[in-house]
């Protein structure tokens, strides 16, 4: 079952990415917003401008939102797109990860940090040396160290960052008969500032242990990535792009590989789909995002949220997202 309700209605968010700080939901999504930019396969028509963030004491309770946590305005290296966000706390001091494409139109990481959950948030004056793509998912492990995920196909630019620097030049996709591009993951330093290590590429299998290749459309790696833990495995779900669904595949570790578990939800209204999925007050929750309020409108989005059900074996039960 899905809650078809908006938990929203007074402005467009997508992409909500949440989190349980000080006992309460937070969600950080993306601000959409309608600048008239042309819809393009490079995602021009998500042209965002600014992060709000959100909070609930109890799901089905009222949200509120806090006004504009960042700005684009106050990034001095970000030029224009703020895309998805996600947030992460340590020691007193609220992170938020954040996309922009910088004055040469290349996406890169931000970090920006507030003493308090809902901001206002700081920018650095850098983006993440090492950074690039889209779709950062910020995940503490049990052990206290904290990683960062990211990654998104086409107009989130990955495929072009094979080679290990950027070239505008190649395929949206590997050929057919190679392994799909996984999402990115490093550590995060102490200061969680940086990468405190390479960028690795995360490998999805399939049940069989072969690599989901680049033309399996329902089942590779295209965006929207999250990490989580649940009964000592890690989770790692994302959107198929194209295809519209939201997967989720498992490991034994943060870096992977992954094997590829089945489908989280089914499509919704809209051409992207996105999540995170949180447990809080002793329930697991898929937080998503469809744009059915702005009548299929899709860079007007809305986030919603639904219960979310594993099964003894740890598999996870498909939500509908047409509901
Ligand atoms: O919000 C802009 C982009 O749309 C996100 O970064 C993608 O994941 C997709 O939801």
């Amino acid at each position: 079952m899905t809650t078809a309700q908006p938990l929203v209605s007074h402005l467009y968010f997508g992409d909500p990415r949440a989190h349980v700080f000080d006992g309460k939901l937070y969600i950080y999504p993306s601000h959409d917003i309608d600048t008239g930019a042309p819809q393009t396969d490079e995602g021009d028509h998500f042209d965002m401008h600014d992060y709000h963030v959100l909070s609930l004491d109890r799901v089905g309770g009222e949200v509120t939102d806090h006004g504009v946590a960042l700005h684009i305005d106050g990034i001095p290296w970000a030029a224009r797109q703020l895309w998805s966000n996600d947030a992460a706390y340590k020691a007193g001091t609220y992170y938020l990860y954040f996309p922009a494409k910088d004055k040469q139109d290349i996406f890169r990481i931000g970090v920006a940090t507030s003493p308090s959950p809902s901001g206002p948030f700081t920018a650095e004056p850098e983006p993440i040396e090492g950074s690039f793509s889209i779709d950062p998912c910020a995940f503490e492990d049990h052990d206290g160290q904290f990683y960062l995920c990211f990654g998104g196909l086409w107009g989130g630019q990955l495929q072009r960052w094979q080679s290990g620097t950027y070239n505008p030049n190649v395929a949206p996709e590997p050929d057919a008969d190679q392994p799909a591009l996984g999402p990115r993951i490093a550590r995060l330093r102490d200061d969680m500032r940086g990468f405190a290590e390479p960028v690795r590429e995360i490998r999805i299998l399939d049940q069989q242990g072969n690599p989901i290749l680049a033309t399996d459309h329902a089942r590779r790696f295209f965006e929207a990535v999250w990490l989580h833990s649940y009964n000592g495995k890690y989770y790692l779900s994302y959107s198929t792009g194209d295809t519209h669904l939201l997967v989720y595949a498992v490991g034994d570790n943060p870096y992977g590989p992954f094997t590829y578990g089945g489908v989280l939800l089914t499509p919704v209204v809209g051409w992207t789909t996105h999540h995170s999925i949180v447990k809080f007050q002793e329930k697991w929750y898929l937080f998503y995002h469809d744009a059915s309020l702005s009548g299929g409108r899709t860079h007007l989005r809305s986030p919603k949220v639904t219960e979310l059900t594993y099964r003894p074996d740890g598999s996870i039960v498909t939500i509908d997202g047409s509901r």
